[in-house]
């Protein structure tokens, strides 16, 4: 392993992988352009331009780019990025950069280009794009995706390899536990951080908050023991690019088998928080009221056309052909009714309850969003953020009380 720069990107790719190199269509390395963007927390990703097309070389660093060599982090996350987009891909190919290469030593995957005017999700939300198939791509990502992956369509035998392949992936499920179920909550770790001093009696309170740590304590379970459906782990809206009509979703490093509300819940809670930070946006007049509208109500439309997509996956013979809720056995209508109303009411409970885990998490913890990050004044942020903890609170201790998605989005409303 050795990290690449944007001076020896082009070689490597000429020396050792022509096909990359003959799709880029350059003679020498100087008719290639190459520059490093990785605005994660992660990674480098360089993006290469040649003549005729342009491609991205996305490579681990043996830590965590945001922190540096002090937080080791594992190379091998990448192995598991470029099975995982190889995974979505057979699912969602519309959705997903196509793999074109990738390297498990060098912890590399060269990957199709997602061109201008594509930007990223979280970006167009600040920005207030409106996106028409948003909802419609990403409730297909989600329910394709988890449905294939789940009992739903693999035998028992399958199901059980699938685990114990993505079982390797394991160093940055522990990076989620820690910095998603376990930091946000002590104060000894001294990463954390929050709109302070506006923020310092709220988040003294989350802390000493016994029915809020017994509740996250469950969901970090549920996290680390249930293996429902094979999760992209990072599904917030930083790893999701769009333009008007076309969606792709990038950067699924964390993928593991985990709870499918994990998967939902984290999509959801950072449209919230973006929902949240709009009333602090100043450039018109202290709030944007009817486009916060509309992200709380396209987060709605995301969670009903996903059961809805999911449930006729289910419903229909030639998908679901696995073990879970094996057919066989609720031959009747009203039992597959029920089946699927009982799954549906426990994936919105574990839904909002890892919603909540996730948008507290991006205020106390370590890695905040944007969304709220550039509101300049701190008055105006806190009290954006602590509507945001409000809501959280109540979707991780009551989440199991809701009935549907509009009931929490009047809860956000209320906030
Ligand atoms: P990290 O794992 O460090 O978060 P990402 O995969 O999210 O890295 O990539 C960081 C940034 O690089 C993205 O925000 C996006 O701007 C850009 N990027 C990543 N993959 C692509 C791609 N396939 N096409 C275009 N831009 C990309
Ligand atoms: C150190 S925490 C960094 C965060 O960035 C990644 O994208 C994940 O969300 C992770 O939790
Ligand atoms: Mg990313
Ligand atoms: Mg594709
Ligand atoms: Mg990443």
């Amino acid at each position: 392993y050795k990290a690449l720069s944007e001076e020896n990107v082009a070689l490597f790719l000429e020396k050792h992988v022509r096909d990359v190199w003959d799709l880029l269509g350059a003679r020498t390395g100087a008719e290639v352009e190459i520059s490093e963007v990785g605005d994660g927390n992660l990674n480098l990703v360089f993006i290469v331009r040649g003549p005729k097309n342009t491609v991205v070389v996305k490579q681990a660093l043996p830590y965590v780019r945001c922190v540096g060599e002090s937080w080791p982090l594992t190379l091998d996350r990448a192995f598991y990025e470029a099975a995982a987009l190889q995974e979505e891909g057979r699912h969602t190919p519309r959705l997903v950069p196509e793999v074109y290469y990738s390297n498990r030593a060098l912890a590399l995957i060269v990957m199709q280009f997602v061109p201008p005017p594509h930007i990223i999700l979280r970006k167009a939300l600040i920005r207030g794009d409106v996106l028409s198939t948003l909802a419609a791509d990403l409730s297909d990502f989600m329910a394709r995706n988890l449905f294939f992956t789940s009992s739903f369509h693999h035998s028992g035998p399958s199901k059980r390899e699938a685990v114990a392949f993505w079982s390797g992936n394991h160093g940055l499920c522990a990076l989620t536990e820690a910095v998603v179920f376990t930091e946000p909550y002590c104060p000894e770790v001294a990463h954390n951080r929050w709109t302070s001093p506006a923020l310092d009696e709220t988040v003294a309170q989350l802390r000493q908050d016994q029915a809020l740590k017994v509740a996250v304590g469950k969901l970090k379970a549920k996290f680390m023991d249930s293996t429902e459906a094979l999760c992209h782990g990072d599904l917030h809206t930083g790893s999701v690019m769009v333009k008007e009509g076309s969606t792709v979703v990038i950067d699924p490093e964390f993928a593991f088998y985990g709870p499918m509300g994990f998967e939902c819940g984290a999509l959801l809670a950072n449209f919230w928080l973006n929902y949240f930070s709009q009333a602090g946006r100043a450039s018109d007049g202290g709030g944007r009221h009817e486009y916060a509208e509309w992200v709380l109500d396209t987060s709605v439309a995301i969670w009903q056309e996903f059961c809805a997509k999911f449930l006729a996956l289910w419903a229909d013979a030639a998908t679901h052909q696995g073990e879970g809720f094996k057919r066989v056995a609720y031959a009747k209508p009203e039992e597959l009714r029920a089946a699927q109303e009982a799954f549906v009411q426990d994936l919105l409970r574990d839904t909002l309850g890892f919603a909540g885990c996730k948008m507290i998490r991006r205020i106390i913890g370590i890695a905040h969003v944007e969304d709220f990050e550039s509101i300049p004044d701190p008055q105006v942020r806190a009290a954006c953020e602590k509507r945001a903890l409000s809501m959280a609170r109540t979707l991780v201790v009551h989440g199991g009380e809701y009935a549907s998605m509009e009931a929490v989005a009047a809860l956000a409303r209320k906030a």
